[in-house]
């Protein structure tokens, strides 16, 4: 009986598999990202890739393309768009000017913990904005982790908010960024990731802000004295597939390409916490000097920012804001 079932099983399974197969064509897949291979993204683009390639018996290949070669997310979002690259991950953050929704994310301390942004991220509510980007031309498949937003700067350190006075600091390009800084005092100027090291050495701007993982991969302390640990925003990254390449896939090769995208998202998690739990003594050996805010600056910062968290609500619309709050009150309910 049991080996009855057992070679049923194997039958059933062989029939799924040469349908698969069947149903996936030879393959070429662009896929860019902005931070060096030697990053928690390049590693979690490598793991995608060998599960795409092992998912379908070496028929799709996923072609990686890192430190921004085919260009800053912005670029890349284009040329998703126009069907001149498949896929790409990048911030959510850039991706505000073709889903206004995507802004949601960029609101200050909205996530006490990675572990509270997982959830969102992979619930109702993220998937709803992630849905936006289809009627855009864009299909989201996954959110990634970029991490929680700490500030460096050359010039001095950060410990009140009046340090922040005539900063030249680099953010994303994204008006809640922008904003953000503006109210606490810096002088923010919007620029491409791509760019940034580059304008960090040359003092173009004094300062930035990014996780952990990138200040240490894309080699931030080299040009970077001062780190201030804020954690003003939890970052995520998303997995995007060109609509007009999604439209020609079969329904076996978008599996492929989810169920890839899981394990990479699974696999990326994992490794970014593993680092950013090591990667602060690391950029403090390097040479960094590095500050915690005070909880009095902490909720100093966090009242200047209470107009930006309105003008987000609008943006988003006021019914989406609310879900993620009730979401979010829910969630800290079960805990
Ligand atoms: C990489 C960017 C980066 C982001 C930024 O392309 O721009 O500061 O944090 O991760 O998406």
């Amino acid at each position: 009986m049991k080996i009855k079932t057992l070679l049923l099983s194997c039958l059933i399974g062989a029939s799924i598999v040469s349908h698969a197969v069947a149903d996936v064509q030879t393959r070429q897949i662009r896929f860019g990202y902005g931070l060096n291979e030697n990053s928690n993204q390049g590693r979690a683009t490598k793991v995608f890739a060998d599960e795409v390639s092992r998912l379908s018996d070496g028929k799709l290949r996923i072609r990686a393309f890192g430190g921004a070669t085919l260009g800053s997310d912005i670029q890349m979002q284009q040329a998703l768009l126009g069907g001149a690259q498949e896929m790409m991950v990048g911030s959510t953050a850039t991706l505000v000017g073709i889903a206004s929704e995507m802004a949601i994310w960029d609101t200050p301390f909205l996530f006490n913990s990675a572990e509270e942004a997982d959830v969102i991220l992979d619930g109702p509510v993220g998937q709803k904005v992630m849905d936006k980007l289809e009627e855009k031309g864009l299909i989201g498949l996954v959110y990634w982790e970029n991490g929680f937003r700490n500030l460096t700067n050359s010039r001095r350190p950060v410990e009140s908010l009046e340090d922040l006075d005539g900063i030249r600091l680099r953010v994303m390009q994204n008006n809640v960024f922008l904003d953000s800084f503006r109210n606490l005092g810096a002088n923010a100027v919007p620029m491409a990731f791509s760019e940034l090291f580059t304008a960090l050495e040359t003092k173009t701007v004094d300062g930035q802000e990014n996780p952990f993982n990138t200040i240490l991969s894309s080699k931030f302390y080299e040009v970077q004295e001062y780190l201030t640990v804020t954690n003003h925003v939890y970052s995520p990254w998303i997995v995007l597939v060109s609509k007009r390449f999604w439209d020609r896939l079969s329904a076996t090769e978008r599996d492929i390409l989810l169920e890839a995208a899981k394990t990479a998202r699974d696999f990326e998690r994992e490794d970014t916490r593993k680092e950013a739990a090591m990667a602060l003594a690391e950029l403090q050996e390097k040479g960094m000097k590095v500050n915690e805010l005070s909880l009095e600056e902490v909720e100093r910062m966090r009242s200047r920012l209470v107009d930006v968290n309105q003008t987000i609500a609008q943006g988003v619309g006021q019914d989406l804001w609310d879900e993620l709050q009730a979401a979010l009150t829910e969630l800290r309910s079960n805990q």
